[in-house]
């Protein structure tokens, strides 16, 4: 054990868990810190980070050691997300579209089929678009890390009946994480949407609070929703990524060579999560299809139509402003 002296402990800061003043906790590092997210602990997500925090603490030399709470085992994603802002954890994985409720502007890279594919997606979250949003979440309190883990392109899932066409949405009972776009965007396509923490999202579909729900292929996987639906619809109809948050005050307690460690290493196993999403995408949909579920290929082009026709992007350009619209729009083409 790193023993700290007094003038040590007043150099680094107030941060400083108070516990490892004098209380013979023989390993207690420095900076004990925590990082929760929602994700199973089998997804690329809980794996790559536990993996960088396993780094941090060797290249630190102990001095830092940030323990890893997945699966919601902290609360739901609006519980951390408070959690994460009054410094209860210092670190967070979360959805950019449900941090919109703070940074309204974070929801921006869910605009439905706004990317065509990964050669849009991360020029974009790594570039301009990605920096103006980091920009934004600054102003509330919190750091967001320069690379994004990768969530996924969101396809549809349901139990009663397959998704064909945009029609089929047409009162369709499904399941949005909470935030106004999810919202906003399945009461376009006619669909009847309830906002539920990914927490409650198994037992919702389980006992049919609402027949579907929409998610990336490994997370299908890794929280075992196939077993509680039966169809899925391939629509690509959005790109969700995680942003890696923490909170500005601990951040700042962290000594600049110790946030240096930090940050090499969450950012290089982003890069490296982002590939095993990547390779998921493909090996994913044979091994769904033999738990049961049915894959069903749709025309994404009719469900982007159907958007439109709805008035969806002109409503969404006019909120997120003509500033943000067209940085999304310098990334990824005009839009409406
Ligand atoms: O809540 C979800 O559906 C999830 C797991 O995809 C997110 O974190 C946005």
């Amino acid at each position: 054990m790193r023993h700290l002296s007094r003038r040590t402990l007043l150099a680094t800061g107030a941060a400083l868990p108070l516990f490892a003043i004098g209380t013979g906790k023989a390993n207690a590092a420095e900076f004990s810190y925590k990082y929760a997210n929602n994700s199973p602990v089998t997804h690329p997500l809980t794996i790559r980070t536990t993996e960088a925090m396993a780094r941090i603490k060797e290249k630190t030399g102990g001095r830092v050691d940030i323990g890893v709470f997945p699966n919601s085992q902290l609360g739901s994603d609006t519980d951390m997300l408070s959690q994460l802002r009054s410094g209860a954890i210092e670190f967070f994985t979360l959805s950019g579209l449900i941090l919109s409720t703070l940074v309204p502007v974070a929801s921006i890279n869910g605009i439905g089929f706004a990317f065509k594919d990964y050669g849009q997606v991360w020029p974009a979250m790594d570039g301009a678009l990605g920096a103006h949003v980091r920009a934004e979440i600054a102003k509330r309190g919190l750091y967001a890390f320069a690379k994004q883990y990768d969530n996924g392109y969101r396809q549809i899932t349901s139990a009663a009946k397959p998704i064909k066409t945009p029609e089929d949405l047409n009162g369709f009972k499904i399941r949005v994480p909470p935030s106004p776009l999810w919202t906003a965007m399945f009461k376009a396509f006619g669909a009847s949407p309830t906002s539920i923490n990914f927490s409650e999202t198994y037992s919702a579909l389980q006992t049919r609070i609402v027949d579907g729900q929409e998610n990336p292929l490994a997370i299908i996987e890794a929280a075992k929703l196939y077993e509680v639906q039966k169809y899925l619809a391939v629509t690509n109809h959005m790109w969700d990524g995680f942003w890696f948050l923490a909170n500005k005050k601990a951040w700042d307690a962290l000594p600049e060579n110790l946030r240096g460690i930090v940050e090499t290493e969450i950012n290089a196993s982003a890069v490296v999560q982002r590939d095993d999403i990547f390779k998921l995408n493909t090996s994913l949909r044979g091994a769904l299809s033999a738990k049961g579920l049915e894959f069903v290929d749709v025309d994404p082009q009719a469900f982007r139509a159907a958007l439109k026709k709805a008035g969806f992007y002109a409503e969404w350009k006019e909120k997120f402003g003509a500033e943000a619209w067209g940085v999304l729009e310098g990334a990824v083409g005009a839009l409406s």
